[in-house]
């Protein structure tokens, strides 16, 4: 296995909860006192459990597909809880605890996997762009998003979020020279999962993936991605850069995707258990609970009021999911395109006969969806 050395990346807790100093990192976090690091815990608790649910959604059938961040906890909350309501994220498919962080509603985060809705919320209403699935295209948005606020003269932040697999794309190569010829305030926030899809990422970066940024002139931070304090830091750091007229910065978490690359994938195909036994020992959960722990903060009360709170979050996304309606079987066809087009005319008549022979007229085409 192809793998780039984990060792150079920026710590703060290790896998057993230990605090590690580092003056130049520490003030930056230095206000999380033990209620913030618990509602850290709460958010990690929560995002892992509404993925365990809908991840269970899909094996009953309620769901087409969802695309699971089981181990990616820290590495997307430490980051989207950095944020201010007023940046803007632009992430691929696999950010849902991101989304979580910018006030997403439940159902507006399975309605897509369900196959009901086009798309799963409004942008604008918790300045977070729709899942991009084009592998490393939202990098150009985030960057000419960027562009935006650079030209109205406004201090809000746009934020990528992708994986190491996007680093290959040219679109995200593309977005990295534009940003840096501008100086534009984005964050280019690689999760490194260590797969994309069946390729392992020592394949496709033979150094350290943040070691790239610099060549195009954006300065960067490699952390432990399983290290919510650590990512926090940079995060910050990175958003105090872009706000002050710094311009981008390039942030590697190293992490590991513990599940499949979606529910349709099957990992024990192509990777070596050793590898997951490695990475569960690095938790992202269990090590912010053990440093709670120590500080005395880890308390009976907090555990139950985490385990009810989360419990009670997958009981409305299964509730909120499982009684969506099933869209018109026309309106598929609707919002293709904006103007009138020919093709998909056709493609219309010919899905209503098909309809009509299956003694569906009524339901299936009534109205007209255009
Ligand atoms: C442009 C493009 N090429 C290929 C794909 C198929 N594809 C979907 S996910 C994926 C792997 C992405 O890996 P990575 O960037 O590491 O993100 P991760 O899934 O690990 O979060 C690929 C190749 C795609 N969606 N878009
Ligand atoms: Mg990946």
């Amino acid at each position: 296995m192809l793998l780039v050395p984990f060792e150079d990346a920026i710590q703060l807790l290790t896998p057993t909860g230990e605090r590690i100093g580092n003056p130049a990192i520490d003030p930056w976090i230095a206000d999380l006192d033990a209620a913030a690091l618990a509602d850290l815990y709460e958010d990690m608790v929560v995002v892992r459990r509404i993925d365990a649910e809908a991840t269970a959604l899909q094996r009953q059938g309620q769901l087409g597909l969802w695309p699971p961040l089981l181990g990616q906890e820290a590495a997307q909350i430490g980051s989207g809880r950095a944020l201010r309501p007023d940046d803007f994220v632009f992430s691929s498919y696999r950010e849902n605890a991101v989304a979580y962080c910018r006030g997403v509603r439940l159902a507006d985060l399975t309605r897509v996997w369900r196959g009901v809705a086009s798309s799963g919320w409004n942008p604008y209403d918790i300045n977070m762009a729709t899942p991009q699935v084009i592998i490393g295209a939202q990098t150009l948005h985030a960057t000419g998003y960027a562009l935006g606020i650079q030209a109205d003269g406004d201090d809000s932040v746009a934020i990528a979020y992708f994986g190491d697999g996007a680093t290959s794309e040219g679109d995200v190569n593309e977005a990295l020279v534009f940003a840096a010829t501008f100086q534009a305030p984005v964050i280019f926030f690689c999760q490194n999962n260590h797969w994309a899809i069946s390729e392992p990422v020592g394949l496709q970066a033979h150094r350290p993936i943040a070691d790239r940024a610099p060549g195009f002139g954006i300065p960067s931070l490699r952390v432990d991605g399983n290290d919510v304090l650590a990512v926090m830091a940079a995060t910050r750091i990175a958003l105090d850069r872009a706000r002050t007229g710094g311009g981008p910065t390039f942030i590697e978490a190293v992490t590991y995707r513990m599940g499949p690359h979606t529910t349709a994938d099957d990992p024990t195909r192509y990777r070596d258990p050793v590898e997951l036994e490695e990475w569960g020992a690095r938790d992202p959960i269990a090590r912010l609970a053990a440093y709670l722990r120590g500080l005395g903060g880890f308390t009976p009360e907090l555990e139950q009021r985490v385990s009810a709170k989360a419990d009670a979050v997958a009981v409305e996304l299964r509730a909120a999911t499982i009684s969506m309606p099933d869209p018109e079987p026309l309106s598929v066809f609707d919002n293709v395109y904006a103007e009138p087009n020919t093709t998909i005319e056709r493609e219309r008549e010919q899905y209503t006969r098909y309809l009509q022979s299956l003694g569906e007229t009524d339901a299936a085409t009534q109205g007209d969806h255009r």
